[in-house]
């Protein structure tokens, strides 16, 4: 079910400083920037192809917004660099739950709100031989699929 690589998160001290570098040296601009204080991340998502209807890779630069957040925390430990990799799966729910089934420590119990009103939840990266994996369905592809709502996503996850 998982259909493509979303995005690549890669961790920086510099926001800014680091979207020049991609757009000087290999000309992706940025499509959007957020704020996201439940991760503790400010985040430039520059495209690599394709369109906004799900099918889309992304370069997710990640700088923390404080430094006991997941980003800020690798940070300190590793330095600038690749924090994770992301499938993208147009439904998050039924990947997440079939992979936890097989062993695999699935972080959230409900996925959560991530960059540009995707759903998100991880992998551990102890049981990704090394790899922080992440799924993502897309705005597009839930629109698409008619699934759960943002706001439906967002009670689930202030319910657990
Ligand atoms: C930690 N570890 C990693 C890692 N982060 N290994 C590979 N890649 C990473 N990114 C390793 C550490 O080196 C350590 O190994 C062990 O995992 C435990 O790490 P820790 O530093 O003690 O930290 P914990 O256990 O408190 O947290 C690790 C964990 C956390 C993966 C559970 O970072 C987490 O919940 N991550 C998911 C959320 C996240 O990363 N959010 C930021 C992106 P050793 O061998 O030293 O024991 S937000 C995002 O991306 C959103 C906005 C979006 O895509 O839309």
């Amino acid at each position: 079910m998982l259909t493509r690589i979303d995005h690549i998160g890669i961790a920086c001290h510099d926001l800014d400083a680091t979207v020049g570098f991609y757009r000087a040296t290999y000309g992706f601009e940025v499509a959007h920037t957020e704020v996201n204080e439940e991760q503790g991340v400010r985040e430039a998502m520059l495209r690599v192809n394709g369109t906004d209807d799900g099918g889309t890779t992304w370069l997710q630069l990640l700088e923390p917004t404080r430094e006991d957040s997941a980003v800020g925390k690798w940070l300190a430990k590793n330095g600038e660099g690749v924090h994770h990799i992301a499938f993208g799966t147009p439904d998050v729910d039924a990947d997440a739950a079939a992979i936890g089934a097989k062993g695999v420590r699935v972080l959230y119990d409900e996925p959560r709100r991530g960059s540009m009103e995707s759903r998100i939840t991880f992998l551990h990266p102890k049981d990704c031989h090394g790899v922080l994996t992440e799924l993502v369905t897309s705005a597009g592809e839930r629109a698409a699929g008619g699934a759960e709502t943002t706001e439906e996503a967002v009670q689930d996850n202030e319910d657990h």
